[in-house]
């Protein structure tokens, strides 16, 4: 297997560097959740080329994007077969075409955060450069049409801070959010006017729960009123906020402490200003989640310079 370790350190030399001095001294890595490990794969051969991480919720969504974005590249397996999921657990679900990888997140910080402490690993150990971690998918807007994609400026908390907060050895640990300004601008550049929806750049409330964790009143327990829900949407509106989902501050505080620029683009299902439930027909479904997917294909196929 090669070693990453071994290639000189350059300042700009794009590797990705995990900030955890005891990774140098473990003798092999086992990525348990992806069913990878550095003893018995060889991941600079198997994933060294990856230059685009590309995330998502759920498993199906995220083959297809594999499907799609090999059809965009260029890069279709001739046998038909389509992509394979290279994790041989049933966790999550990651697909490789060309210097793409296609990975599902599941529901929830808790998921996210586990996939992204081993895919960081995975791009060290396989000595990757440059790449870009981002994340499409679903969320509730905020007096947007439901359609709209929103590429995230800043993840913000519940409480509107651009914070990741999380408990380590008992106590609370406050992390910036910092997603790419530079990759949020190429990604809204790459939309073309006269598509069938609107793409904005806004804040993004990420929260650790779907119903009362987003002012929902329609969950099983539900102790505040609709005007409490209604002045704090409007206040999160106020703040900046557009979009409302459960993964950005993660993805966003996990990527800034690796420094590995991340992107969070996803598209809203409805307007939370106007309603809790999710009802749109199913075939608005498949055609909305499909919109971060080509923005991102777009984006890509520019970087590529295809
Ligand atoms: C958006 O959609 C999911 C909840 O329905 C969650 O993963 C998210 O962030
Ligand atoms: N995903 C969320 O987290 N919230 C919504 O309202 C819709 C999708």
């Amino acid at each position: 297997m090669g070693d990453p370790s071994k290639k000189p350190r350059m300042e700009d030399d794009g590797l990705v560097f995990p900030p955890n001095p005891y990774l140098k001294k473990q003798e092999k890595d086992v990525l348990y959740h992806l069913g990878l490990a550095t003893d018995k794969d060889d991941l600079p051969a198997l994933f060294g080329d990856v230059k685009f991480v590309c995330m998502g919720g759920s498993p199906t969504r995220m083959k297809r994007f594999a499907e799609f974005i090999g059809k965009r590249l260029g890069l279709v397996q001739k046998n038909g077969s389509g992509p394979k999921d290279l994790c041989s657990t049933d966790r999550y679900s990651m697909y490789k075409v060309g210097s793409v990888l296609s990975v599902s997140h599941g529901m929830g910080m808790p998921s996210i955060s586990i996939l992204l402490h081993e895919l960081i690993k995975l791009m060290h150990h396989a000595a990757c450069t440059d790449v870009i971690f981002t994340r499409m998918g679903t969320c509730g807007g905020l007096g947007l049409a439901p359609g709209t994609v929103v590429i995230t400026d800043s993840a913000v908390n519940e409480m509107f801070q651009p914070v990741y907060q999380m408990i380590v050895l008992g106590k609370q640990v406050n992390r910036p959010t910092k997603l790419s300004r530079e990759v949020a601008e190429e990604i809204r550049a790459a939309y073309e006017p006269g598509a069938k929806y609107d793409v904005v750049i806004g804040n993004t409330m990420c929260t650790s729960d779907f119903y009362e964790g987003q002012a929902r009143i329609d969950g099983a327990i539900c102790d505040h009123t609709l005007e409490d829900k209604i002045e704090y949407l409007k206040a999160a509106y106020d703040a900046g906020v557009r979009n409302i989902e459960m993964e950005g501050t993660c993805l966003a505080a996990m990527c800034h402490k690796s420094g590995i620029k991340g992107a969070v683009v996803c598209v809203t299902l409805l307007d939370r200003l106007l309603g809790d439930q999710v009802n749109m027909t199913p075939e608005e479904h498949d055609e909305w989640e499909q919109r971060p997917q080509e923005l991102m294909a777009k984006f890509i196929s520019k970087r590529l310079k295809l």
